[in-house]
């Protein structure tokens, strides 16, 4: 029985054409910043997003952790959704790694309400309370189901961040895929933001890495930090050549990862045992609660019928396509689905 993994869209395995552009690349050592292809990589990310530099991290996690310790001071405070990947998956690494605390504002679909977002910045005369430093957001959102960030308000909290004089960072782990969704370039998007992470490791399928991306004196910060936190990788341009040819040749084909969400989103719908926030479901990701059995009964039973998902929010399931599963594979998923929940 072929196993159907849908737990994340950072199971895929490396391609043959990759793992030989892998084979192909040429190395050096990047804590001398001598990788020839870590530097193209950087050079063609900050390209791409339009940024001054870009520099290349081991992970989203990294990424996002090294641009909130650059951005502030401890006892400083970070704007989140209340969903956020910084505030449930980076295990409270703001606080262990850069002395800060994240306030977290409930969001609809993962969109923060711009009056809430005002709300939350702590007066700059109160000496005694968080210094507001930063507003985060995240675009697609992992916890909302991949919904993707309305343009209006991500200006409109660009334009809140400026006039508090706060810094705005986008956690852009998705970013490729709400570009594709909406045709927004990603250079758009990023022209909002001062500090962006993206990841090559999740839809575009690389083996490992991520990238972040903002001002030349930024990213001299952040060469610095990811130093000391062991992020220095030596000959890892072996590495960056997968992020390399992801970004090449990956980046469109994330419009079939969302063809495919909406099939089983279809299914999951004319399913009267589970729910699902059908409005959030915009790109690759589909969260549902199931209604008769538990999710631990559902993993389960997906397990014993090959069919691996993952837990989403509480008593809620996850599903995320991606470049490793065909259509075939998606209607396979499908039918096996119809066996564990009907
Ligand atoms: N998300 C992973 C898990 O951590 C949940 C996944 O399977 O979706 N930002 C966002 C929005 C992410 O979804 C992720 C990974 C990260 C950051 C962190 O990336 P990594 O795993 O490379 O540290």
């Amino acid at each position: 029985m072929k196993i159907i993994d849908l737990r994340s869209d950072t199971v895929t395995r490396p391609s043959e054409e990759m793992r030989r552009a892998m084979y192909n690349a040429e190395v050096g050592d990047d804590v001398f910043k001598e990788d020839p292809t870590i530097n193209e990589l950087q050079e063609y990310a900050a390209n791409l997003l339009g940024k001054e530099g870009a520099l290349y991290v081991p992970s989203g996690t990294m990424g996002n952790q090294i641009c909130l310790r650059v951005l502030t001071e401890p006892g400083d405070e970070v704007i989140c959704e209340k969903d956020a990947h910084i505030f449930n998956y980076e295990s409270a690494s703001p606080a262990a790694l850069s002395g800060i605390q994240l306030f977290p504002v409930e969001g609809k679909n993962g969109v923060m309400p711009e009056d809430k977002v005002e709300e939350a910045i702590r007066p700059k005369s109160a000496y005694y309370m968080p210094r507001t430093k930063v507003i985060e957001i995240e675009n697609t959102h992992n916890r909302a189901s991949g919904a993707i960030q309305p343009m209006e308000s991500i200006k409109k909290i660009g334009e809140i961040a400026r006039k508090y004089e706060l810094f705005y960072h986008l956690d852009g782990a998705r970013i490729w895929n709400a570009s594709v969704a909406t045709g927004i370039n990603v250079k758009e998007y990023a022209a909002e933001f001062d500090t962006i992470s993206c990841c090559l490791s999740k839809g575009l399928g690389a083996p490992v890495g991520s990238l972040i991306a903002g001002e030349k004196n930024f990213i001299e910060k952040a060469f610095r930090i990811r130093k000391s936190w062991g992020g220095g990788m030596r000959q890892a341009g072996v590495l960056a050549a997968a992020g390399l040819y992801a970004l090449k040749n990956n980046f469109k084909k994330l419009s079939e990862d969302h063809e495919k969400a909406k099939m089983i989103l279809n299914w999951i719908n004319s399913n009267p045992s589970l729910e699902v926030e059908k409005a959030a479901v915009q790109t690759n990701i589909i969260i549902f609660k199931p209604l008769i059995l538990t999710v631990e009964q559902a993993i389960q039973k997906g397990k014993e019928s090959g069919l691996l998902m993952s837990t989403g929010k509480k008593d809620s399931l996850r599903i995320v396509t991606h470049l490793d599963v065909t259509f075939e594979d998606i209607q396979e998923a499908i039918s096996r689905m119809e066996k564990i929940f009907n």
